[in-house]
């Protein structure tokens, strides 16, 4: 039987380059945002995929990150702030080969979206989602966001935030999320490599990036954080498919930065446009003809 993963699920199909999939629209980042990194690695990924730019469907909310899909040539749609989780569902429901990639920041995804994630992540919806966390909000010019840190100062917080930070780790392994990596532009080529196992893992797959912002969050702490608190867990023999420890490590999310994959499973669960397809198969081999029909109602005599 047809299901919307053996349509969707990406095959080689053509060799393609990372350029095939950035568009001519030139980014209006600040210069050294760390979104630049991501649209890169996200191009890497989808070459190495090779599905064409027409069989992708890219869905973003509003902010600064939300800009990416204009920035591929895959087809994007940037929405509304905080709806792209429910978007990017309807169009892979209705139409499951394509290919669905979605883009937020931490304010997009864990504040004002922060209720989809939750829905997305139990239904075992077939999306690769990608939150540029910069722990701030960077397209309103440097308001506190979910993920910033108590105490943080922004314009919307001068004395300091009282509040804890919302851990986006912690919250999708929660609910029972079954690819969840972390990585950071510092580290392109694990970037690359994260998000193309995330496209081709056949469920919801979450990828938070560290992409620091460089006009209102703390590039510079930041930054040094990376390149000098940075573990990587494949290089350290990390067990991608142990659940607990991925619980362990995703609960050091603003203490220590893990990058690579923290969990997998290697039994995926189905997803929610299967059971669809299931149910729609079922009906049809319950479905009464038309003549049947009208043969019921056919008045005696
Ligand atoms: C319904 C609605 N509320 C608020 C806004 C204003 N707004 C636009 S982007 C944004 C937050 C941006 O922060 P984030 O999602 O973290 O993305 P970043 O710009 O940092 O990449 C806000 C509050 C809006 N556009 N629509
Ligand atoms: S404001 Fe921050 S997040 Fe937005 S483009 Fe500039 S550096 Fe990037």
């Amino acid at each position: 039987m047809t299901t919307p993963e053996t349509v969707a699920k990406p095959i080689a199909l053509a060799k393609f380059q990372a350029g095939d999939f950035k568009s001519d629209l030139k980014p209006i980042w600040c210069p050294g945002c760390g979104d630049f990194g991501v649209v890169t690695a996200i191009t890497r990924a989808l070459a190495a995929i090779g599905r064409p730019p027409h069989e992708i469907a890219f869905v973003s909310g509003i902010g600064c990150s939300s800009r990416i899909p204009g920035y591929t040539t895959a087809y994007g749609f940037n929405t509304v702030h905080g709806r792209s989780l429910p978007i990017a569902q309807g169009i892979k429901l209705a139409n499951p080969e394509l290919l669905v990639l979605v883009a937020s920041g931490d304010g997009d995804g864990f504040s004002i979206g922060g209720g989809h994630v939750a829905h997305v992540v139990r239904r075992n919806m077939d999306l690769t989602y990608i939150v540029m966390d910069n722990q701030i909000y960077g397209l309103t010019k440097g308001q506190l966001s979910p993920t910033s840190s108590r105490g943080r100062k922004t314009v919307t917080s001068s004395f300091g935030s009282l509040e804890e930070p919302v851990n986006p780790l912690l919250y999708v392994m929660g609910y029972g999320a079954n690819y969840v990596a972390q990585g950071t532009p510092a580290d392109m080529n694990q970037l690359a490599k994260i998000i193309e196992e995330g496209i081709r893992y056949p469920g919801f797959a979450f990828i938070n990036v560290q992409s620091p912002c460089v006009t209102y969050g703390l590039e510079e702490q930041q930054l040094r954080a990376h390149k000098t608190n940075m573990q990587n867990l494949q290089t350290s023999g990390h067990d991608t498919s142990d659940r607990a420890k991925a619980t362990e490590i995703a609960r050091e999310y603003g203490h220590k930065l893990y990058t690579g994959v923290l969990y997998r499973n290697p039994n995926p669960p189905p997803t929610y446009g299967q059971g669809v397809m299931e149910r729609q198969e079922a009906a049809k081999a319950h479905a009464v003809s038309r003549s049947e029909i009208l043969n019921r109602f056919k008045p005696a005599g």
